[in-house]
């Protein structure tokens, strides 16, 4: 586990999070313009933590922060129960983390056709989820690299947490390709290294029909053969022949043997490389009564994987083209 400890920062990330915006929705260039501003004045013991982390990624693939400040749940609004939140709703400290936390990374994008282009994500249980959402709760969500399909994939998921769920049993799965590579034979990484498949996308990029099918063609490893990427989705993938599905079933595999649980808590900030990493959560029991698990999302590119070609702001949406 990556963890680090923020509890003694807390006092001046209240601080910080008190001099962004109230609303940051009213005009989030502007917000996320102070974010990047009160982002320099981060402890230094975090941001050198974040830089480490940006510049050559680690083992397990994600950082975890942990104790940032966050609303006594008393004080917190109800557990949203749509989407996408109101233009008008105040700042929520979280909010604040993933705002000036990411703008030390990268940059903010909304994605069109998800969530309505919005930048910031309320992640919530909803009843009669289509199984592939982030609102399934009594399912397993399964291991993902988030929008591997995208040609403008985020380089970073971050997640922070507001509410956990009342049992404390959902966890976020994460499986290191670094940590999954020495388990593959030579034969299967080069099996599986530069080499394209078929892959299709999630609900929102399907254009409004049903089943569009394998739109993209994803590589499950690539870049530096040593030290390699993972576009990895255990739902959309599509290998073809019986090669490919053996050597997929191996990494599957070889993910699965190396993944690490994340039970979020509220005061959480998880920062998935996604580039090097696919994501899963475990089932969880909401009640319904407004108390439910509740995050917040948002995605950050970085000049690193081509993912920003130059005067792209933060705040940005894009739209999809899919990788080919
Ligand atoms: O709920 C979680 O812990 C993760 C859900 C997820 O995969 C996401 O929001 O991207
Ligand atoms: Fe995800």
């Amino acid at each position: 586990m990556t963890v680090v400890d923020c509890t003694p920062f807390a006092g001046d990330l209240r601080a910080l999070a008190a001099s962004l915006p109230r609303v940051p929705r009213a005009d989030l260039y502007a917000f996320l313009e102070s974010a990047k501003a009160a982002a320099a004045g981060l402890p230094a013991g975090l941001v050198a933590e974040l830089d480490s982390f940006n510049a050559h990624g680690n083992q397990d693939g994600y950082l975890l922060l942990r104790g940032l400040p966050v609303e006594d749940d008393e004080a917190l609004p109800t557990t949203p129960n749509s989407t996408p939140a109101p233009v008008d709703r105040p700042l929520l400290v979280m909010e604040a983390m993933l705002g000036a936390v990411g703008r030390r990374l990268g940059l903010h994008t909304g994605y069109r056709e998800l969530r309505a282009g919005t930048v910031y994500h309320d992640v919530y249980p909803s009843p009669n989820a289509h199984y592939l959402s982030s609102e399934t709760s009594e399912v397993l969500l399964e291991f993902h690299t988030e929008m591997t399909y995208h040609t403008l994939q985020p380089n970073y998921v971050m997640l922070g947490c507001s509410r956990a769920d009342h049992e404390r049993t959902a966890a976020t799965l994460v499986a290191s390709v670094r940590k999954a590579l020495p388990l593959l034979t030579a034969e299967q990484r080069a099996r599986l290294f530069d080499r394209r498949m078929p892959c299709s996308v999630d609900v929102a990029f399907r254009g409004g029909v049903p089943d569009p099918g394998a739109i993209a063609q994803v590589k499950p490893l690539y870049g530096d053969p040593d030290d390699p990427f993972l576009g990895y989705d255990r739902e959309l993938l599509e290998p073809a022949g019986p090669e490919d599905t053996k050597a997929v079933d191996a990494l599957s595999k070889a993910l699965d043997e190396v993944t690490e649980a994340v039970h979020l808590t509220p005061g959480d900030v998880l920062i998935v490389d996604n580039f090097r990493t696919t994501h899963a959560r475990t089932p969880f029991t909401p009640r319904w009564d407004g108390r439910d698990r509740w995050l917040h999302r948002v995605y950050i590119r970085t000049d690193r994987n081509g993912q920003l070609s130059g005067g792209e702001r933060a705040g940005d949406v894009v739209s999809f083209t899919p990788r080919s």
